[in-house]
């Protein structure tokens, strides 16, 4: 296999001060014809004669140099490369190629989507639209004309701005043709290169920046879909303001743009001056959206427009350094999220996300670094580690340095590396120089991969408590030894009755210890033995192991000032209550009595903050209490959450229907306190859903047909479906009628029925399959059926006839021949094959055997890594 690997990295050996590109849209194919202006790049001392180009699916038509036409015999194209044998120290080079954007399912370069032509080009996918070093490291300034028919392509949009246009004398037939030529004044690495043509509806405002430049701000989406973009022009001022306040970063184009598209295989792309987006991911009315979309459209804005520096201004040298933008970019967006919205809920959140999909990834067949040393197809790479666990680097970064040093560091990094390609080192070397700190240990977590498990253990003799903390980080693939990592560990102590003690003669009461060694031991005087409140914030990503009683438990989930610890505790209670009923086969009763005053707590208080309570009321995914139990069997942890499940519902009874009663709002409201009583309300329901209470299948085809928002609307039929209740089926057909031309909507009707636990699910996904909305070439609509199945609903995937198993080869295979990428994130579900019971796991390795022959390069990697 093809590896690239961090340590062979070269700098170019030819530098693009100047692109222009002529881009020519015709039906059934385009033109592209590129203008390079090339240089060789003094950086390399071995001065390369010959320039190499990536290229793929290109029809070269014709090339020359400084404009005279090359023989064949002046360069060899050969194996996605175009190598121009003995080139000048600088000189023009141009080639016309011609590409086939419509049968461009792969979604990357160049494509077709409903109608409209647009591009992805992050991270290799600039090579499919025309020749070119197609690395992020060669920075070029771009002009772009984008030529098409006027009548179905009225908008031809690129990055930068608009500087000149006009109408082409040649006909095509069905009327006019047009040409905008658009010019971006920063130098940017091809991946940020977008096109638009199409036939769009636009929403549009204005931002005045801290230094007074009004940027247009112009929002584009189908016709039909205008109504749906004020949520995201909203937290786009937002997003611009807040980066203003807390980064000093202006935006510095006269016009930013989304444009929403339907097939996409990312969230969204923040491509400079011109951001595409999944329209998954930027739409949202509350009809159609429910509150966590509209929370999830919030943040993904502010992601990809804060890339606009942490990420295109400076960008990355190679793509090893992808966590250099994503990890901080991801870090500033969460924080972002948590200054617009509650930021303990946002908070536990943002953990839960990554404790139960990073962590999974990190200790198993898939863990690679932060920062990883070599990759085969770089879009395999795209994980939750760089991006989720890379912006908790990042946060430790920020806690070890506090806010103001921070913004120092990072001011520095701005200005420092305005329009270079650099290393995550060139970061961390920011917040060294800033603080006067020397961080090349902490360096450790962007190259050394694996969840760390610190086991903190405790005494208290003669007034002194003493925290022992040691750290272990279990060997990873192609990583069997490990140092000690640099790990900041935030807590308090607390008293009986839940009181933080004062840990100081100033009366701090809370403190971050650092442990750096294998062991370290950390001493307070204290009046009494305490109840640790450990990794406050989660001020880590670690695994914590401490033998917590259930007293200390339910102490930190009833006063714990700290959002995190308070969740965390009740996920501890529900994961042990749990392992009893697993493991030594005690009643789902009677752990729920054990349970019950804390929970009865929690539920006194939820009016506080109801979508906390929601949180803690909210027991771990049947995929997460799998992982905590080896081998991993499925059928027998849904047995053991549901019976649990059922068991809260009925205890708890009275409570639930109360809670579903005064949470219900008179009129819908899209405010944050709305969304949290929704939240809570609609979690009522489904305890009383999973019990089966009398009359809930009522009560829930009410809400089902008054519902006020698609939140209620979506989470009454997830629970008539996922329960079998009465008038379950009728919903779904109701519900399929009437959101049928809303493919966002129906997006969720696949997943609703793809999420019922039980082997009866594979059959009924099959079925999906063949409806005639199922589309293999619409990303969203994959990811809502196959995706929810593979990652969402253990005890049908594993279904113990191997059902599962066989159609997820099944649609691996008839995926990877459409959209390789799509297939290969899809592979990564099978991750857990070894930890799986036996038969299981034989199972799944034997459908996936049979994939791995003929699977495309994406594909192939995931599972050979899987495979073993
Ligand atoms: N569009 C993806 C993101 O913003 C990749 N850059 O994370
Ligand atoms: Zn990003």
């Amino acid at each position: 296999a093809n590896v690239t690997r961090l340590a062979d990295y070269l700098p170019p050996a030819y530098l693009v001060p100047r692109t222009h590109l002529d881009v020519d849209i015709r039906d059934g194919h385009t033109l592209v014809t590129a203008t390079l202006t090339l240089e060789r790049n003094p950086a390399r001392d071995d001065r390369p004669e010959d320039l190499v180009l990536d290229g793929e699916h290109l029809e070269l038509l014709s090339l020359s140099l400084d404009g005279a036409a090359l023989p064949a015999s002046r360069y060899r194209e050969a194996d996605g490369r175009l190598t121009v044998f003995s080139v000048p120290e600088r000189f023009q080079l141009t080639s016309v190629v011609r590409i086939e954007p419509e049968k461009n399912t792969a979604l990357e370069g160049l494509y077709r989507s409903n109608g409209m032509y647009c591009t992805q080009c992050e991270a290799e996918g600039f090579r499919r639209i025309t020749w070119f070093p197609d690395r992020p490291d060669v920075l070029s300034r771009f002009t772009t004309t984008v030529r098409a028919d006027r009548e179905h392509y009225p908008l031809l949009l690129s990055n930068g701005n608009p500087v000149a246009s006009g109408e082409e004398s040649e006909g095509d037939g069905q009327g006019g043709r047009h040409w905008v030529t658009w010019e971006d004044p920063f130098p940017k690495p091809c991946y940020l290169f977008a096109l638009v043509a199409g036939d769009l509806a636009c929403l549009k405002d204005t931002f005045t920046t801290a230094s007074g430049r009004q940027v247009a701000l112009h929002l584009y989406a189908e016709h039909r879909d205008l109504d749906k973009l004020d949520h995201a022009m909203v937290s786009l001022k937002k997003a611009m303001a807040w980066d203003e306040r807390v980064y000093g970063r202006e935006y510095d184009l006269d016009i930013f743009q989304i444009v929403a598209v339907s097939h996409f295989n990312m969230g969204a792309m923040e491509n400079k001056g011109l951001n595409i987006f999944n329209t998954a991911c930027v739409l949202a009315h509350p009809a159609t959206t429910t509150d966590a979309a509209f929370e999830r459209v919030e943040s993904v804005v502010a992601h990809e427009y804060f890339h606009n520096w942490s990420g295109n201004r400076v960008t990355c040298r190679d793509w090893f350094q992808l966590s250099l933008k994503e990890g901080f970019t991801v870090f500033r967006d969460q924080e972002f999220s948590s200054d617009m919205n509650s930021r303990a809920v946002v908070r536990v959140e943002n953990v839960n996300f990554l404790v139960n999909h990073q962590f999974p990834e990190d200790q198993g067949p898939l863990a690679h670094p932060v920062r990883p040393a070599q990759y085969q197809k770089i879009d395999n790479f795209y994980t939750l580690t760089v991006y989720e666990k890379g912006a908790e680097v990042v946060r430790m970064q920020h806690e070890l340095l506090g806010a103001e040093d921070f913004r120092r560091a990072t001011d520095l990094y701005f200005e420092r590396f305005d329009g270079q390609a650099v290393t995550c080192d060139d970061f961390v070397t920011c917040m060294e120089e800033v603080s006067g700190r020397d961080l090349s240990g902490f360096k450790r977590w962007y190259s050394q991969a694996g969840t760390p498990i610190v086991r903190a253990e405790d005494t208290y003799v003669d007034g002194l408590y003493s925290l022992t903390l040691s750290q272990h980080t279990p060997a990873t693939p192609g990583q069997a030894d490990k140092q000690p990592l640099m790990i900041p560990v935030k807590l308090a102590l607390l008293d009986p009755r839940g009181k933080p003690l004062a840990l100081n003669d100033q009366g701090d009461t809370e403190t971050v210890v650092i442990l750096e060694r294998a062991t370290q031991t950390f001493s307070f005087p204290l009046p009494v033995k305490p109840t640790p409140s450990l990794l406050r914030g989660f001020s880590a990503p670690v695994i914590l192991r401490y033998d917590f009683d259930e007293t200390q438990l339910q102490t930190l989930l009833a006063h714990d000032s700290d959002g995190f610890c308070r969740w965390d505790a009740a996920q501890r209670l529900y994961f042990s209550a749990l392992a009893r009923i697993i493991e030594q086969g005690e009643s789902a009763e009677q752990q729920l009595e054990r349970l019950r005053p804390a929970l009865e707590g929690v539920i006194r208080r939820a009016a506080e903050d109801p979508a906390q309570a929601a949180l803690l009321l909210t027991l771990p995914t049947e995929t997460a209490i799998g992982d905590r139990h080896a081998p991993l069997d499925p059928a027998r942890v849904h047995r053991a959450a549901h019976a649990f499940k059922v068991a809260l519902g009925r205890a708890l009874d009275e409570d639930w229907r109360r809670l579903a009663e005064s949470l219900r709002e008179p009129e819908y409201r899209a405010d944050g306190d709305a969304m949290g009583k929704r939240r809570l309300r609609m979690l009522a329901l489904s305890y009383l859903g999973l019990a089966k209470a009398d009359g809930i299948a009522d009560d829930l085809q009410r809400t089902f047909r008054d519902a006020s928002c698609m939140t209620e609307e979506i989470g009454a039929l997830g629970i008539l479906v996922s329960n079998g209740l009465d008038g379950a089926e009728t919903a779904l057909e109701q519900f399929a009628e009437r959101w049928r031309d809303e493919a966002l909507v129906m997006d969720q009707w696949f997943a609703v029925q793809a999420a019922v636990p039980g082997p009866a699910t594979v059959a009924r996904v099959k079925a999906l399959m063949s409806h005639p909305d199922f589309e293999w070439t619409l990303p969203n609509r994959v990811r809502a059926l196959i995706g929810t199945l593979v990652n969402g609903n253990p005890s049908a995937f594993h279904a113990e006839d191997g059902s599962g198993h066989r159609l997820f080869a099944e649609a691996l295979k008839t995926l990877d021949a459409i959209n390789p990428q799509i297939a290969a994130r899809l592979g990564n579900g099978a991750a857990r094959l070894d930890r799986l019971r036996e038969d299981l796991s034989t199972s799944l390795r034997t459908a996936l055997s049979e994939v791995r022959e003929g699977a495309s390069a994406n594909l192939a990697e995931v599972l050979d890594r899987i495979l073993g």
